[in-house]
């Protein structure tokens, strides 16, 4: 049988929007992938290390606050500190365009917006994720 494609959904900082974040979770659940969340007001350290202990294929942020900038680049050297370079990074949320090009150098592989189709961001998420299973 195919292994389930592991996602750890994560909401950072001070941000108490939830309710995007649980709106992927469902959609990653009702797709057939494992999904772990992190539930709200999580440091960038503690997610990258749920992370590790998950040993998830995808970190998805979930981001409407307006500390993207700062917290999501502080995930991802959490996360290259841990020595974890090989899972897909996504980001969503209220994140202006100008920001998205900064993400993407950091290693985020896509920003997906308000109004995102979710089955595109399933699509996506299928097409892009580095099964270590397979390499
Ligand atoms: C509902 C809401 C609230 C609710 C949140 C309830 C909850 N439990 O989530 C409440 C009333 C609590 C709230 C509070 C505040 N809010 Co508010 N809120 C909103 C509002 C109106 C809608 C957000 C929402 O739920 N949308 C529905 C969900 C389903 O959509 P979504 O999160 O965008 O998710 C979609 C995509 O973005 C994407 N997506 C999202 N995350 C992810 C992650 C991944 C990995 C992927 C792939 C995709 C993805 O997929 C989803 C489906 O398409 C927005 C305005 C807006 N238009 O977005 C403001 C907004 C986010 N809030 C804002 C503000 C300023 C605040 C407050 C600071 C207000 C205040 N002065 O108190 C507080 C902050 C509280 C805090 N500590 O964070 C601003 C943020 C501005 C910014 N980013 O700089 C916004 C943009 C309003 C505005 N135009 O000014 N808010």
């Amino acid at each position: 049988m195919e292994e389930k494609i592991r996602v750890l959904v994560a909401k950072l900082g001070l941000d108490a929007h939830d309710r995007g974040a649980k709106v992927i979770a469902r959609a990653y659940r009702d797709a057939g992938f494992e999904v772990i969340y992190t539930g709200l007001f999580q440091r960038p350290e503690a997610v990258a290390e749920a992370a590790v202990q998950e040993d998830v294929d995808v970190v998805a942020v979930s981001s409407l606050a307006g500390a993207h900038l700062t917290l999501i680049p502080e995930l991802i050297q959490q996360l290259r500190d841990r020595g974890v370079d090989d899972v897909l990074i996504l980001a969503g949320g209220v994140i202006p365009e100008e920001d998205v090009p900064a993400l993407l150098a950091h290693g985020v592989a896509r920003v997906f917006g308000p109004g995102s189709d979710l089955d595109e961001i399933i699509a996506f998420t299928r097409e892009n994720v580095r099964r270590r299973a397979w390499s």
